[in-house]
């Protein structure tokens, strides 16, 4: 690519790829509502909100590939979810549509399945079942890039990510994990690959106890390497939990049990 767009690029999984990606295009343009690091060679950083939609509109102007990671990525007031997950996808899509559609990586969430008891095991194609207004929002991006690609033939990979962190920190985390070498081998196949549509990917490892069967992207080249078996040992120390505590029950976790927030 010439210019792959990094949303969300002060964040958690922003700052990693800005770290792994670099070689995926050119330039990399780096956005986020806070403050990010001072453009190193090759880079550019914008600051931008993603609910002002001439400065989105701006921000896409001259990306042939957008990994759209910004937005509100926990439970928070409908206000700030709606403003960032919900306008602000509405202005990602618009401002793409403008430019030429490039390809998408729209970082959903299992959040979006949260309501499935852990004891099942899921396709893609199963029916949403949010467990919050955060959830809720990133149903809402999934939908959108689907009316975009019947519509306009925009393509979108719709990734629900389970964990993407260092490591699993407690037992549910053991089934959701999804290591920064799976998640960036992962974007190297969507960004390469040459007709991409706009599948829904499970964003996990290859995790022994995990609840999601990618088998539906099989032509897509890409087999996660990573296990959170490495971790059991160390997961195995902390305290069991109470055999009806959300964590333990539902895919969503303790996301099933919080509150509406309220300012
Ligand atoms: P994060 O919260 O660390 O990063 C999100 C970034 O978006 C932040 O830097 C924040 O400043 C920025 N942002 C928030 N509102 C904005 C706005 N109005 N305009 C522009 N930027 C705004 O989250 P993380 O962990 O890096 O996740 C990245 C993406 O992946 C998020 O969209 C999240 O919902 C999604 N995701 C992450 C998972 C994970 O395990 N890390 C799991 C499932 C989904
Ligand atoms: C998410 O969607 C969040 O963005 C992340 O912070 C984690 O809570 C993750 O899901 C998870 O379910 O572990």
């Amino acid at each position: 690519m010439e210019r792959l767009l990094i949303t969300g690029a002060a964040g958690n999984v922003g700052r990693m790829a800005r770290e792994r990606l670099s070689h995926l295009a050119n330039v990399i343009r780096l956005s986020d509502i806070s403050e990010m690091e001072p453009a190193k060679a090759n880079e550019e950083v914008i600051q931008c909100d993603l609910s002002d939609a001439a400065a989105v509109d701006a921000l896409v102007e001259g990306c042939d590939g957008i990994l759209h990671l910004g937005g509100v990525s926990v439970e928070r007031t409908y206000d700030l979810i709606e403003a960032a997950n919900i306008r602000g996808v509405h202005n990602l899509y618009e401002a793409a549509r403008a430019h030429g559609m490039p390809r998408i990586v729209f970082a959903s969430s299992n959040h979006t399945i949260g309501f499935y008891p852990q004891s099942e095991r899921l396709t893609a194609d199963v029916p949403t079942r949010p467990d919050g207004w955060y959830g809720v929002s990133k149903v809402f991006g999934e939908e959108v890039a689907k009316m975009y690609h019947a519509k306009f033939g925009q393509e979108t990979a719709r990734l629900r990510i389970g964990s993407c962190f260092e490591k699993p920190v407690d037992r549910r985390m053991m089934a959701t994990w999804f290591s920064y070498d799976d998640f960036c081998s992962l974007m190297e196949r969507i960004f390469n690959v040459p007709k991409l549509g706009c599948p829904v990917i499970w964003g996990a490892s290859a995790n022994s106890c995990g609840w999601w069967d990618n088998s539906h992207i099989n032509w897509l080249g890409w087999a996660p390497k990573d296990n959170s078996e490495i971790f059991r040992e160390e997961i195995e120390k902390l305290p069991q939990r109470p055999s009806d505590a959300p964590d333990v029950l539902w895919q969503g976790g303790k996301f099933t049990s919080g509150p509406i927030f309220k300012d």
